[in-house]
């Protein structure tokens, strides 16, 4: 359950968590067009709070918006502020943020073009894959379900819609007994786990899947593939079949919420030693470094 905080930042103004409510027929509950965000903010080193790649998860948000057609009623200045305010009236060291731009009431149908609404909510979240998966790894399945395809959803916007396809294959990975489930693309190469990039680590080599692929382009694969990159790793992005999960010597997700969880199995094959590799090791504490405060400084928004 999401613990309540005082407020919410809904069309321009903070208003009282229980206020944040929308009519039935606000066109995104119908048909998915919308898009969102995930963010975290962290309680740094030396105390003050810091909201990772703030610019970069705006951004992306306007573009997912400029994906959809979907106006954006504030500038990119106005939601990063918005965000900021946000946390510091709600007063978190460290929380998950979500904002969300949706088309509200007004005509129904797919050919509506109502005005766009914006929300900006927080909350606490802990370990998104759980914190025992964060240490020992998870046990993956590849889905039955296929990621989207590059002309069917547009992958490189985070659209309400899309999420679907990532409840569907989770919810069959979580019935059979795993934690999360990887989605391959509809050529068969690996794509993406419901909810993080996947890399695959071979011989001090890391890869993950093209971004010109399905995937998302997600923030934190950026911030791993730069973080490793400095380390002196050689990072490569290329397509990934699927045997190569299964003789990697070591696998990794990473996402805002999932951070970065190792993986120990999938489909039943042990991943390398079964446990935690040295590369995943290395990259998720130098990951919990720099959103903490170890990092350049255009990655931290102080709030
Ligand atoms: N792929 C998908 C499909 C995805 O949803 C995410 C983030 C990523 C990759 C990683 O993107 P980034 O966060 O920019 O590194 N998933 C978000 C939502 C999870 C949820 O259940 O809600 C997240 O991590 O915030």
């Amino acid at each position: 359950m999401v613990e309540k905080v005082e407020k919410i930042w809904v069309d321009g103004a903070l208003v009282p968590w229980d206020q944040a409510t929308f009519h039935v027929l606000t066109h995104t509950l119908h048909y998915g067009l919308g898009v969102f965000e995930g963010i975290r903010a962290y309680e740094t080193s030396d105390g003050r709070t810091a909201v990772f790649k703030l610019r970069e998860h705006v951004r992306r948000l306007f573009e997912s918006a400029h994906i959809c057609l979907m106006p954006m009623p504030f500038s990119r200045e106005q939601i990063e502020e918005a965000i900021v305010e946000t946390i510091r009236v709600n007063a978190l060291k460290s929380c998950y943020i979500r904002p969300l731009a949706f088309m509200g009431e007004g005509s129904m149908g797919v050919g509506a073009d109502n005005p766009t609404r914006v929300a900006v909510a927080v909350w606490k979240w802990g370990a998104y894959l759980g914190e025992e998966q964060l240490e020992r790894g998870c046990r993956v399945k590849v889905s039955s379900y296929a990621r989207v395809g590059v002309n069917s959803l547009m992958a490189k916007g985070k659209i309400c819609g899309h999420y679907v396809n990532s409840i569907l294959a989770k919810r069959e990975a979580l019935s059979l007994g795993f934690d999360e489930a990887i989605l391959l693309d509809p050529q068969g190469y690996v794509c993406e786990a419901s909810g993080e990039n996947v890399f695959v680590v071979r011989d001090g080599v890391v890869a993950t899947a093209p971004r010109g692929t399905s995937v998302l382009g997600g923030i934190t694969r950026d911030t791993v593939m730069q973080l490793l990159r400095d380390q002196g790793v050689t990072v490569t992005e290329r397509l990934i079949a699927r045997d190569e999960l299964y003789t990697a010597d070591e696998v990794f997700m990473c996402g805002t919420a999932a951070e970065v969880t190792p993986v120990r199995e999938v489909d039943g094959r042990q991943v390398g030693a079964g446990s935690r590799g040295p590369i995943t090791e290395a990259i998720q504490s130098r990951y919990f470094a720099a959103v903490r405060g170890d990092a350049p400084a255009e990655w931290l928004t102080y709030v």
